[in-house]
């Protein structure tokens, strides 16, 4: 009796302590880091002009930061009606807010869907105790051709388009199938950020990243329901662990993500 009495009177205490170690382990807007691969244009017309800027950030998009810093990445490519395209040289780096960060122009040759994609350099997120890297890829249409954006590149993780990843309205559905080595994941978890133009404050935490599962093949959906930059990212178990920066073995997040813009019907 007296033992139960104690123990109750001390569970405020170890409640509190529980939590602000927890607090401490796990600092705010940690959780959901997402690679940026955003083009000037996802859809190229006279208009736009042949140009295309890209812009490459490790950051939290809904929370608009903080950016985390990206070393040089292995792999940063174009798959078009002409091949794969090497962009790696391409590739400028640019400091925001003190972190790294890069940008690459392109030229868009001819009519046809651009897949761009990066696989960066591995981040060691000590909080989670994981090396992150985000495979992650963007479709770019160019003069009308609409033609190649369902084209899989092969990455370890990837997410493999159901919807035209190009001229969308708001409201539209976004589907996918998340795979990993060219096979599908079932019930494989998908995080889902709008990329923040500093318009909406999320009321609370459960906002500011939604989370859908994959169905029994791999296949997700959501429903859009603001214009602008949505990312879909798919974290997955790597298949082989990472030394972290100290040496030690740790698991590697392969994270696949994939980049749409919608726009209102207006
Ligand atoms: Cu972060």
């Amino acid at each position: 009796m007296r033992r139960d009495a104690a123990i109750e009177a001390m569970t405020p205490l170890l409640l509190a302590l529980s939590f602000m170690t927890f607090s401490l382990l796990t600092p705010l807007g940690a959780e959901a880091h997402f690679q940026e691969l955003i083009p000037s244009t996802d859809i190229v017309t006279a208009e736009t002009g042949k140009e295309i800027a890209l812009d490459l950030r490790f950051t939290h998009p809904m929370e608009r930061g903080p950016l985390m810093d990206m070393g040089q990445p292995l792999r940063f490519a174009v798959r078009g009606p002409g091949g794969e395209e090497d962009l790696l040289s391409e590739l400028r780096p640019q400091t925001i807010e003190g972190k790294q960060a890069f940008t690459a122009n392109y030229q868009v040759k001819r009519p046809g869907d651009y897949v761009f994609f990066v696989e960066p350099a591995p981040y060691w997120e000590p909080a989670e105790g994981v090396m992150i890297k985000h495979y992650t890829k963007v479709v770019v249409d160019a003069f009308g051709a609409e033609d190649g954006w369902d084209a899989e590149i092969g990455l370890p993780v990837e997410i493999a388009p159901l919807v035209r990843p190009y001229g969308l309205w708001t409201g539209n559905q976004f589907r996918g199938i998340v795979k990993q080595n060219g096979r599908p994941v079932p019930f494989a978890e998908v995080e889902v950020e709008w990329r923040n133009d500093g318009s909406l404050t999320p009321p609370s935490d459960p906002f500011i990243t939604q989370v859908v599962k994959a169905d029994g093949n791999g296949v997700f959906s959501y429903v859009m329901p603001r214009a602008g930059w949505w990312g879909f990212a798919a974290l997955l178990e790597g298949d082989a662990p990472m030394k972290n920066p100290e040496g030690k073995e740790v698991p590697m997040e392969a994270g696949a993500l994939i980049w749409v813009q919608v726009r209102d019907m207006r």
